[in-house]
Formats: structure tokens, sequence, C-alpha cells
């Protein structure tokens, strides 16, 4: 049995790490909401109770290791002996440069190859340039992000922002389809400027690789306590398609999962059909307009989900009780 997961890796630990200390701080301060800006505008200020991302364009560093997990899985971990499945989530701002030390623990060669930065080629993660790491090698790859703006042609250059993720592409093959069967993948937020942040501890990391829930024979559960900002990132590995559903709860079909106002023509969705590599994100209100309980998330292609492509979101009231649910399922 699969019991709640209170904070299911060290994401949020990571998270507050990674933007803590110095002008960092920034990061996680409310922007928008200067004592100026306030007195000019009252309404503004209280629509935007929020927590939204600061400025962009720091420096950062960071160590992973890829190590082996019980079951045969493989994982990376921010620590030695503290890898996980999914690996931790890195967050950035449009602007960040980050620099990965890379160690290989394993009696293999492996990767660190990441969707939706930039990075040269040194810093690909494949065999075919060399940008690998041996085992009992250390390797630092950089990624680099952008904020969006126009080229000297006119046209419109978009920004790194988006739900992204890294995986292995050396492991059993050279595409890494060995790496990322046995767990070596994880998810990467990059935030632009203002963007308004999840509640801590309260980001989900759901990847469907071929039949499992990051690798686990069903779905985890995640628990939130009703109010909460919550954020899900969603992956999809492997050799499937699938389609993710949550219940009771519906996001936007765009880069944050958010509208943006009265205007924005985003279809809003609560299914959204995923395959190998996509991933995608969005936030919501847990319980907002439905209560507290358990929600189901699942896969919706039906024979998945009854082969166990499904997990609870249990939603707490806050006195910390969910109704209807009788702590196992
Ligand atoms: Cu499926």
């Amino acid at each position: 049995m699969t019991g709640p997961v209170e904070n299911p890796t060290v994401r949020g630990t990571f998270s507050r790490r990674l933007f803590a200390g110095g002008a960092a701080a920034a990061a996680l301060g409310t922007i928008g909401l200067a004592p100026a800006a306030s007195a000019a505008a009252p309404a503004a200020a209280s629509q935007d109770a929020v927590r939204r991302a600061g400025a962009g364009g720091e420096v950062k560093h960071l160590k992973l290791y890829m190590e082996q997990l019980p079951d045969g899985k493989l994982g990376y971990g921010l620590e030695k002996g503290k890898a996980t499945v999914p690996g931790p989530l890195i967050e950035l701002i449009e602007g960040d440069t980050l620099h990965i030390e890379v160690t290989n623990t394993l009696d293999v060669a492996a990767s660190l190859h990441v969707h939706g930065v930039d990075y040269d080629t040194a810093s690909d993660g494949t065999k075919m340039n060399r940008s690998h790491i041996e085992p009992g090698g250390t390797r630092t790859y950089t990624w680099r992000t952008h904020r969006p703006g126009r080229r000297k042609d006119g046209t419109w250059r978009p920004g790194s922002a988006g739900y992204w993720h890294y995986h292995d592409h050396v492991v059993g093959t050279e595409h890494g389809t060995g790496g990322i069967r046995k767990g070596l993948y994880g998810p990467v937020v990059v935030r632009r400027e203002g963007d308004i942040l999840p509640d801590p501890d309260r980001q989900f990391t759901i990847v469907f690789n071929d039949m499992t829930i990051n690798n686990l024979p069903k779905g985890p559960d995640f628990k939130a306590t009703i109010g909460d900002r919550v954020e899900i990132i969603m992956i999809t590995h492997g050799e499937y398609y699938h389609t993710f559903h949550v219940h009771g709860h519906r996001w936007a079909d765009n880069r944050t999962g958010l509208l943006e106002g009265p205007d924005d023509p985003s279809r809003i969705v609560d299914n959204k059909i995923t395959g190998p590599a996509d991933s995608f994100g969005f936030q919501f209100l847990a319980g907002e307009g439905v209560g507290a309980g358990s929600w189901m998330y699942h896969c919706h292609v039906q024979s998945h989900s009854d082969m166990g492509m499904a997990g609870m979101l249990l939603i707490a009231k806050p006195d910390g009780t969910i109704p209807g649910h009788d702590g196992h399922h």
C-alpha cells in the first residue's frame, strides 16, 4: 500500500535552498506590492495577494548524484544516498544560469540531458558528442535561460519559461532508454518574472513512465489542505500515449496553467493527452468550489487506469481530516 505523501521528495527543501540567501531571497519576495504601489492602487494590490517570482539573472550551483536504488531502479539526488524517482525539482527564473556538478556513482556510463533550456554541446548529455559521464566520474553541465524578446529581424523570440524535464541519455542505449525506464528523470520549472508561485511543499511531480506512475506499481498519493496553491508537474516517458486527468479540478491549457485575466482565451481542461517526453504543469487551489476529500488523478486510457495508473490527491480540511477517506484505497 502506498501511504499519503506529505513531502514526496526533497523538492520543497531544494526550492528554498536554491532561492535562499543574498539577492536570491528576492526571488521569493512579492513583487508589485511595494508600499507606494499598494497605496496608489489598493484594489490591484488586494487582488495580487500571491507570491510571485522575482527577477532572474543569477548564477546558481548545484550537485547531483546518479545512484542505484532498490528494485533495480536508478535515480538522481541532491546528496549522496538521497536519490529519488523522480529526481529533485530544479527551479529557475528566466535569465538564470545553473551549473550542475553531476557525479555518476553507477557502474555504467550515464548523463544528464535537459529539455527546454539553453546549453551547448558540452552540456548535451549524449555519448555522440562525448558529454556523458563514465562510471565514477564527475562532469559539470551548464544550463542557461533567457527572457523573451525581439530578435534583430523583428520576430519574437520566446523565453525559456515552462514546465520542462531532465533525463539520462546514455544508459541502455544511446538514447538512454534503459536509464529512463529505471527512473533517471526529473522535473524542471523555469518561471518568468512575476509568475505566481505555488505554496511550499505543494509541488507534486507525476511521471507516466510506461505503465507506471513515478516507477511505482500504482500511483502515489499526494496530500494538501483545502485552499493550498498546488502545482502539478506532469511528465510522460516510455512507450505509450496517455491521458492525464484530475477529478474536481481544472486548468488552462497554456504555459502556466493559469488564466492571465478575464479575456484570456486559453481552453480550460481537466484532461490532456500526453506522449513520451511531453511535459506540462499547472496550479490550482485545492478543493476550490468542490471541498476537501479524496480526489483521484489517473490516466484516462481505461485499460491503463485499470492496471494501476491512478493515485489520490488527498485534500484535508483545515483541521487535518479528509472527509470520506478511510486511510487506504
Ligand atoms: Cu495511460
